[in-house]
């Protein structure tokens, strides 16, 4: 039984290979031909076992860009469309309150895979981001323990040519922004104009990695642009939204006037008055459309690995790397603000078998979690005094708490790098926010999910500002963080 088992296993990986050498066929980048590539691989016996379960997971980690929470139709959005991922949500664990140590794209990368906050591992603003050649990132320990590590999409941190940070493998990426159409690829310090959709052409060179790793444990970091700027949608019509279904956001009415005068003179505020009701309903409907074609091919790839019958080896995570205002507290765009649109991120972690379904954690974690989290899955031993707790405790008993509040930072705005620093934290209940220079933010969360009432000179929050002023400073000095 055992014997035949691992022949039948060895009958999928030897499909696989051949798939994978008919994807490294195609010079110009991938695999026009990705149907018929999945046809070939779902050819395998389908009363192929599982294969044996490892010690050591394949791990998926999938970061999308510039996600805003409440974007998937399983968090109760109603407009947009997300089976696939829905469906990831239900089968395994999904994180309620999931934040992220910055809302801004490079240093959210570096926080992830370093597992620090910026503060401490240097990369604290978009402009010149690069890892510290000393780094230790959670790519490299996979590696060294004889993972397989690639890195398919964005990068952001640095040169985007060449393999590095562990990611030595596999590299395709390109130099930030990217083009979603036709877009130039770096493959291995290679340069290639691919032709197609780039979350099409991602997943392609997704599978096609996990192709070729199929027999060693494999760690892929897929980081899609989408649904970053420029805001246009994808070329399959059946992704396409019509922007009178867009509902425009409750926290619209926001005019400001209790909140710290940075938030009024923003780029974001700016941003939101160069745009009308319908263009902004445009803006989403377009939004939404990338997000459902990120679903299909998240969809796309889960299938491919339950082709490969690699499902019960391979621990699939689905986050962003910050969130995004579409007209929330009249506002666009993202940065110098912690509200929940821009500052939580989806986070779905998916291992059938492992993971038990319907796994719901209203809990509060940071991405700098998964760092321990992943090491402990693997059997690595993590560096010393990471900040992040491994969620494992917590995957298997939703009623453990592991923080009692998460923290955030901030250093420049967006755009035009002006340096605004703040800091903040969220509890179960409350958020608080100091702008370093003047300005501070109190919400109970409970009362007021969309944050509209700033209670920070409300007499009757006078012990929960102090206690969380107190908090925000313990952490400050615990982690070192010196700025002003
Ligand atoms: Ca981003």
């Amino acid at each position: 039984m055992m014997e035949s088992g691992l022949r039948s296993g060895r009958w999928v990986l030897w499909a696989a290979a051949l798939v994978g050498l008919a994807v490294l066929g195609c010079k110009r980048g991938p695999v026009a031909a990705t149907s018929e590539d999945l046809s070939a691989s779902s050819q395998a016996p389908a009363s192929a076992p599982a294969a044996s379960r490892r010690e050591k997971p394949n791990i998926i980690f999938i970061c999308t860009d510039d996600q805003a929470p409440n974007t998937l139709g399983f968090e109760g959005n109603s407009v947009v469309r997300t089976p696939r991922l829905d469906q990831l949500a239900r089968e395994g664990a999904y994180f309620a309150r999931a934040y992220l140590p910055i809302p801004q794209c490079a240093p959210s990368r570096a926080a992830l895979l370093t597992g620090r906050y910026p503060h401490q591992n240097g990369v604290v603003t978009n402009e010149g981001a690069r890892l510290r050649p000393d780094a230790v990132t959670f790519p490299a320990l996979f590696r060294e323990q004889g993972y397989a590590c690639g890195l398919v999409g964005k990068w952001h941190l640095g040169d985007p040519h060449q393999p590095q940070a562990g990611l030595e493998d596999r590299w395709v990426s390109f130099p930030v922004p990217g083009d979603y159409y036709d877009p130039e690829l770096w493959i291995d310090g290679q340069k290639v104009r691919a032709e197609g959709y780039l979350t099409n052409l991602l997943t392609d060179y997704a599978i096609e990695f996990v192709n070729q790793h199929a027999e060693r444990p494999f760690l892929l970091w897929l980081a899609y642009k989408a649904p970053h700027g420029p805001v246009f949608g994808p070329p399959e019509k059946r992704f396409i939204y019509d922007s009178q279904d867009m509902p425009l956001p409750e926290s619209m009415a926001d005019d400001l006037s209790t909140k710290p005068v940075w938030q009024r003179q923003s780029y974001m505020h700016e941003v939101f008055g160069q745009f009308n009701e319908e263009q902004i309903r445009q803006r989403l409907a377009h939004y939404y459309a990338m997000i459902s074609s990120v679903d299909y091919n998240v969809g796309r790839l889960v299938d491919h690995l339950k082709e490969l019958k690699l499902e019960g080896d391979t621990l699939v995570i689905y986050m962003s790397d910050n969130g995004y205002l579409h007209g929330e507290h009249q506002m666009i765009t993202k940065g110098s603000v912690f509200y929940e649109e821009v500052v939580r991120s989806p986070l779905i972690l998916w291992w059938p078998g492992r993971i038990a379904p319907q796994t719901r954690l209203e809990g509060l974690v940071s991405s700098l979690d998964l760092f321990p989290t992943l090491c402990g899955l693997a059997g690595i031993t993590t560096p010393p005094n990471l900040p992040g707790k491994d969620l494992w405790p917590a995957v298997s008993d939703p009623s453990v708490r592991l923080h009692q509040a998460v923290f955030f930072e901030y250093t420049t705005k967006e755009a035009t790098n002006e340096t605004v620093p703040m800091r903040g934290l969220v509890t179960q209940r409350h958020k608080y926010v100091r702008y370093l220079r003047g300005g501070e933010e109190l919400y109970d969360l409970r009362a007021d999910p969309q944050e509209m009432q700033n209670l920070i000179e409300n007499p009757a929050h006078k012990e929960t500002a102090e206690s969380l002023r107190a908090k925000l400073n313990a952490w400050r000095a615990k982690t070192g963080d010196l700025a002003e």
